[in-house]
């Protein structure tokens, strides 16, 4: 029986996707590399210094920049990034996840956040939603990135669960390539289209409700 949720932050929770994005769009037009949907959606839930990497790799920049050059870049996106974030507050919440958190603490279920941002302690505390997430995966303690399963793996193991007791909810294609190889049930939130390896899909964070998933389960 599933017994632990464990959760992507930026895409799932909140809606900083958008400002991810907004900050790397920024970049990209620097650097001169056409900014695509494509492009988009394959920088989601993947580390700030890879999804440079796929940027550069975008505009066939990849040997154009030193190590440090690259370092200075992806500073400038998260200062970038920041500045978005300034005046985020729990309006940023995405529809229906503040009742589906409280529905599963009423169920007992576990809770673990399995996000690779540097950022989500801050973003937690500004959306107002930190207490429910003791339990986090610290991304500058892995070794390999989503869609590797690490994270996910991690996550099951703060919460003492075998990984098919667990259920993880993503945005990104990595994220769920990631949930499956953790031998976890994967719930993909958007197109499903290009989440089509998701065990379950739903369209918006509206229809990420108990209900919703035991209908999806039978
Ligand atoms: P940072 P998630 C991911 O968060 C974002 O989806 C991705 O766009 C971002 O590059 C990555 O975190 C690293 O974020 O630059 O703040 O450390 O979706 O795994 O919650
Ligand atoms: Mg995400």
């Amino acid at each position: 029986a599933i017994k632990g949720f464990i959760f992507d932050l930026d895409g799932v929770i909140a809606d900083t996707s958008v400002y991810h994005a907004q900050a790397w769009h920024q970049l990209a037009d620097e650097l001169g590399v056409t900014w695509t949907a494509e492009l988009a959606d394959n920088l989601k839930g993947v580390s700030r210094m890879d999804s440079l990497e796929l940027i550069l790799k975008a505009g066939n920049l990849t040997d154009a920049y030193t190590p440090a050059e690259k370092e200075a870049y992806a500073t400038k996106k998260n200062t970038n990034y920041l500045a978005l974030l300034k005046n985020m507050d729990a309006s940023a919440i995405l529809p229906g996840i503040q009742a589906f958190l409280d529905d599963l603490v009423a169920h007992n279920y576990q809770l673990a956040l399995a996000s690779a941002s540097k950022n989500s302690p801050l973003v937690l505390e500004q959306l107002g939603l930190a207490g429910y997430f003791s339990e986090r995966v610290d991304p500058t303690k892995l070794k390999r990135g989503k869609p590797d399963p690490e994270i996910f793996t991690r996550g099951a193991e703060l919460l003492n669960l075998p990984p098919a007791a667990c259920i993880g909810v993503e945005d990104a294609k990595a994220g769920v390539e990631a949930i499956n190889a953790a031998g976890e049930l994967s719930i993909g939130i958007g197109d499903p289209t290009i989440l089509g390896a998701a065990a379950i899909n739903f369209n918006d964070t509206s229809e990420l409700t108990l209900a919703n998933i035991e209908q999806a389960l039978n």
